[in-house]
């Protein structure tokens, strides 16, 4: 969990910047995209991990707007791109602007556990990175090339002169 402020913010602004990278990359026509009949699309999970930041956080009591409609997932890649960018800089602002470090480990309910805020922080960041890994399976199959989040993607390793590991 996070004991202060300024290494959530440090995390948030790095992380938030790869997704940043990896929704900008998605097409209108990929965001249907999904494993299989019944599993969640591309977009929805696009559009799931816009929204869970706000839901999650407003449960402690921060005080942000919305990304829209948790259950309408817009037809459109760029405007799931600017909403996330947008909630970005809005959990961003409003961590630094309502909370202080003694905020962290203040218990909220969470789904029915009892959570610092410290944690329930290192989890909007963990759930994210966790759909992110969904994603980019979804767009290698839709035929997208994918930006490199912990290293070069396929097609980064070439652009370094590099072969891309395959073992
Ligand atoms: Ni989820």
């Amino acid at each position: 969990m996070f004991t202060s402020i300024e290494s959530f913010n440090q995390e948030w602004e790095s992380v938030s910047a790869g997704t940043r990278r990896l929704l900008e990359a998605l097409t209108d026509e990929s965001l249907s995209q999904s494993v299989g009949e019944g599993f969640r699309t591309l977009g929805r999970l696009a559009w799931h991990l816009t929204y869970s930041p706000y839901e999650m956080l407003v449960r402690t009591g921060l005080t942000l707007p919305a990304p829209g409609d948790e259950h309408v997932v817009p037809a459109s890649a760029a405007e799931i791109a600017a909403a996330y960018a947008r909630t970005a800089g809005e959990v961003a602002e409003a961590v630094r602007g309502q909370w202080t470090d003694a905020n962290l480990t203040e218990m909220n309910d969470m789904y029915g556990e009892q959570w610092p805020n410290g944690l329930t922080l290192r989890v909007v960041i963990q759930h994210e990175v966790h759909h992110r890994g969904q994603m980019t399976v979804l767009m290698r199959q839709a035929g997208l090339q994918v930006p490199g989040l912990y290293g070069p993607s396929r097609e980064e390793w070439a652009d370094i002169g590099m072969e891309p590991p395959v073992v």
